[in-house]
């Protein structure tokens, strides 16, 4: 008879020791925003992503998947695009890096060398499969389109760098002459935009 309540009394001691650790790890959690002073700053860069490389000098930052009366390459085409965009305030040289649309196949179409993008600045690339047309020297055009129905784009690092993914976007069903771009401009998430390439991205 003596014994239930020693084990009683232990199952008490246990239980009471196992409510002070959680009441401890509820309140102290250097971890969490807000509570901890020491917070690196880094922490809270809106460039932490999912998908978007952490610092990331250029981001994808809008893309039309089906354009119709919206904007036009160089050769009159109303063709799908995707939206650049430098963060930095230095040009940068995107030679040896690519742009795809496989997750698969990373290093799909390779930027031309000499491709320059300015300080804070955007560029344009229509995917349009017309990379191999002779007529079509002006502009940027990759080897595959963008597909209505949605997929996925990648922005992949020079072979020198292991083709480290630099940004992605993955998007799901698009709609004819609409936009999908990070907001706030070059650092927030994908939504639906006003289209605007080659400028700041904005809510329409
Ligand atoms: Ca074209
Ligand atoms: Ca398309
Ligand atoms: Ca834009």
């Amino acid at each position: 008879m003596k014994k239930i309540p020693i084990t009683l009394i232990f199952v008490l001691i246990c239980s009471a020791f196992i409510m002070s650790c959680e009441y401890a790890s509820d309140v102290v959690r250097p971890g969490e925003p807000g509570t901890d002073p020491v917070d690196p700053p880094e922490m809270k860069d809106p460039s932490e992503k999912e998908g978007m490389l952490k610092g990331s000098p250029v981001v994808i930052n809008e893309l039309m998947a089906d354009n119709d009366n919206i904007a036009m390459d160089p050769q009159g085409d109303n063709d799908d695009w995707v939206e650049l965009y430098n963060r930095t305030d230095s040009p940068i040289d995107l030679t040896g890096m690519y742009l795809s649309d496989k997750v698969d196949n990373p290093t799909k179409w390779q930027f031309p060398d000499g491709t320059e993008i300015a300080a804070n600045g955007y560029l344009i690339v229509w995917c349009d499969e017309d990379h191999d047309n002779e007529d079509a020297t002006e502009g940027l055009h990759s080897n595959f389109k963008l597909s209505k129905s949605g997929e996925t784009v990648l922005l992949v690092g020079p072979d020198a760098n292991d083709n480290m993914v630099l940004d992605s976007v993955v998007f799901g069903e698009q709609e004819t002459d609409v936009a999908y771009g990070r907001i706030p401009n070059g650092t927030g998430d994908f939504q639906i935009v006003a289209a605007t390439p080659s400028a700041e991205n904005t809510v329409n």
